[in-house]
């Protein structure tokens, strides 16, 4: 953990000089910097979501790394190791901007394991054929690119620094799930029908990503004022719609809703409600690849402990060899 000096108020100390001082850099679009005051639930709301991104992230790989050994060639199977490796990644720097809050990474990481914190509620989805790994570049990176193109522009510096790198290699992993949808969608009628089929079982849950509506969502207000977020849930899951469904017609595959029409007037599309027991459903615990995801995650924890193990003896060798020269 690298953070020192953290200047915060304790809870509820927070003097109105202050606040109002802290929401002037705010609105002036300074960035905030690890070692700047800042209020104490403003640390906590950046915590909470820098390191359920980063989850989102190590725990995003399982999905496509069920097909790296199936890939239908050895460049598919290249192009999704690339892609898997830039996600862990994502994880490692998000883990670090998280820490600059004074967390530790050891700390995030259990309440994963714990299941306590968070992560994004798509990754309990399964990829059922390898059309999903394309549905997963175009719509699940799609969707991602969408949020973290606005959090480029966040007002924490490290986590908005982060993003930038990020966005650049997400657009990546949208064009190559693009491109594996193009292909299958130009195949044989049995690859059409596969890449039909991972658009339906997609299309919601990826809606799903931009958060539950405005009037349910419990942080948006705060953040959008803090500007750690910069536009709301729906804001940015219309963004998504009217920016993808052009691309399903070009691929000429149809999106599984009756309702979807452009709408002259807003400029728009209009879209069915969302099934928003699901999502709730999903992030409980719930969804169909939950349990899946986090024996997952806590087997890689226990296999890798002689790793731990290991590195942290290595650590300890360096600074008594360090310590013996200084001596001598
Ligand atoms: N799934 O008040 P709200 C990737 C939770 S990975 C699960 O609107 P907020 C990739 C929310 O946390 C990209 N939980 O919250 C990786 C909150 O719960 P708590 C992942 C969700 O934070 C590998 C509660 O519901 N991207 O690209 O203002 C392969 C109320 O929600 C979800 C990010 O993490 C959900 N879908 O807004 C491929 C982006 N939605 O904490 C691709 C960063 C909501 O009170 N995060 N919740 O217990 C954000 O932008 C925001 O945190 C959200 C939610 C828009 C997600």
């Amino acid at each position: 953990m690298y953070s020192q000096g953290l200047r915060d108020s304790k809870a509820g100390d927070d003097s109105p000089e202050l606040l109002e001082a802290f929401q002037k850099r705010i609105d002036a679009e300074e960035k905030i910097e690890p070692r700047d005051w800042m209020p104490q639930a403003y640390r906590k709301t950046l915590i909470r979501q820098i390191s359920q991104h980063a989850h989102s992230e190590i725990v995003g790989q399982l999905p496509e790394a069920n097909w790296v050994t199936r890939a239908p060639t050895l460049k598919r199977k290249l192009i999704l190791l690339a892609k898997i490796q830039d996600e862990a990644g994502h994880g490692l720097y998000l883990y670090s901007a998280a820490e600059t809050l004074g967390e530790s990474r050891h700390k995030m990481y259990q309440d994963l394991l714990s299941g306590k914190a968070k992560y994004s509620s798509i990754f309990n989805y399964p990829t059922l054929n390898w059309a999903d790994a394309g549905a997963v570049g175009w719509l699940v990176d799609g969707a991602a690119i969408m949020n973290q193109v606005a959090l480029c522009r966040t007002s924490y510096g490290p986590y908005s620094r982060a993003m930038v790198r990020i966005c650049k290699e997400e657009s990546f992993h949208q064009r190559q799930g693009y491109d594996i949808m193009i292909k299958m969608a130009n195949g044989t009628p049995e690859q059409k029908a596969m890449a039909q089929d991972a658009l339906d079982r997609t299309w919601w849950p990826s809606l799903m990503m931009f958060g539950p509506s405005d009037k349910d969502s419990t942080h948006s207000n705060q953040s959008m004022k803090w500007k750690i977020k910069r536009f709301s849930n729906d804001d940015l899951r219309q963004k998504f719609i009217d920016a993808t469904v052009p691309q399903a017609e070009y691929l000429g595959l149809t999106i599984p809703d009756k309702n979807l029409k452009y709408n002259e007037k807003t400029r728009h599309y209009d879209f069915s409600e969302i099934i928003w027991d699901e999502l709730f459903d999903v992030i409980k615990g719930n969804g169909p690849c939950n349990q899946q995801r986090m024996d997952a995650r806590n087997k890689a924890y226990d296999d890798g402990a002689w790793v731990r193990a290991a590195a942290a003896t290595y650590a300890e060798k360096q600074q008594n060899n360090k310590q013996d020269k200084e001596v001598a």
